[in-house]
């Protein structure tokens, strides 16, 4: 593992755009459970029943007691490792990029600035009738199905995240899939590689000839295409692999 690392290492420092794609795994380890693993979130709640439009028009406050739930978890945790040694790597990078499926705002938390939260970010809601942002970080809305604040709206707010059977942001799809296509390094951690549009990013690095870098403690649906399979937690291979990393832009 220790020479995988150290190739994998140099192919970071010699690379000059660098596309980091994340997923639940790395915020395993910080307590946040991830979604198709034994002891899952969709374990216990159904995706079709908690993470789409029907659902919530369905039962709208279920769906907002999970969420509410799932927030309280991302408010009391804390980034782990893994987070900063992602932070720290673009802190010595010009052209990076975090293009994250998560939606607990602890790649933000922990310093990360070029961010993509592809599927949304839990501390925000809006309403479904004037669109009216609401950033929930500090304070709830009352409500079990908080309504607009604003005067004389009325509106229903729903979490600013993006359900199954819903679009992504096209803005946000189209900046991280131009900046995959001409990245020369993707760094996928913690993702079973399942869900697309998302899990299409690792792909189109690879046929810009990227060097794929992956860290999971299992085989996922990127696996095939990665050149380095750093096979572990990402609270521990993360930062070994970025710790040493020389910093320097493109360093030879
Ligand atoms: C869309 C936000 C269409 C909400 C989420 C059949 C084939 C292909 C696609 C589809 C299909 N049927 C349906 C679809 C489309 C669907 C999809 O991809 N479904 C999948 C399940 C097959 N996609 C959609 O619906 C998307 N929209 O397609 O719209 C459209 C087009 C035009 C016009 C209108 C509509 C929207 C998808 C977004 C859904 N929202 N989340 C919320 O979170 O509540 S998805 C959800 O899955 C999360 O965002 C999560 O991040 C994401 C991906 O999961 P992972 O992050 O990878 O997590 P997972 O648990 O799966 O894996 C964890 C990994 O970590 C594992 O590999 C594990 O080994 C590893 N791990 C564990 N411990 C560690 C670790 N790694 C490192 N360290 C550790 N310690
Ligand atoms: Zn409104």
């Amino acid at each position: 593992m220790e020479d995988k690392i150290k190739k994998a290492r140099d192919a970071i420092a010699k690379a000059y755009k660098i596309i980091v794609f994340t997923g639940a795994g790395i915020s395993k380890e910080s307590g946040v459970p991830t979604f198709r693993e034994a002891g899952g979130l969709w374990e216990e709640f159904k995706a079709e029943d908690f993470a789409t439009p029907e659902a919530f028009s369905r039962r709208p406050k279920e769906v907002w007691e999970w969420y509410r739930f799932r927030r309280d978890l991302a408010r009391k945790v804390e980034p782990n490792p893994g987070h900063y040694a992602v932070a720290r790597l673009e802190d010595a990078r010009s052209d990076f990029m975090v293009a994250t499926q998560n939606i607990d705002n602890l790649h933000t938390r922990a310093g990360s600035r070029n961010v993509i939260e592809l599927h949304g970010n839990i501390m925000h809601s809006y309403c479904m009738k004037c669109g009216l942002l609401a950033d929930e970080s500090e304070a709830e809305l009352p409500g079990e199905v908080p309504v607009c604040p604003r005067e004389g709206c009325g509106g229903v707010m729903r979490p600013k995240v993006v359900w199954f059977g819903e679009q992504l942001d096209p803005d946000d799809l189209d900046r991280s899939y131009m900046f995959a296509s001409e990245a020369d390094c993707c760094l996928v951690i913690g993702t079973s590689g399942f869900v697309y549009p998302a899990a299409q990013i690792p792909f189109l690095a690879k046929r810009n000839d990227a060097c794929v870098i992956e860290i999971n403690p299992e085989p996922s649906g990127i696996t095939q295409i990665a050149d380095y399979f750093l096979q572990g937690p990402a609270a521990q291979i993360t930062p070994q692999l970025l710790e040493e990393n020389k910093y320097a832009d493109g360093a030879d």
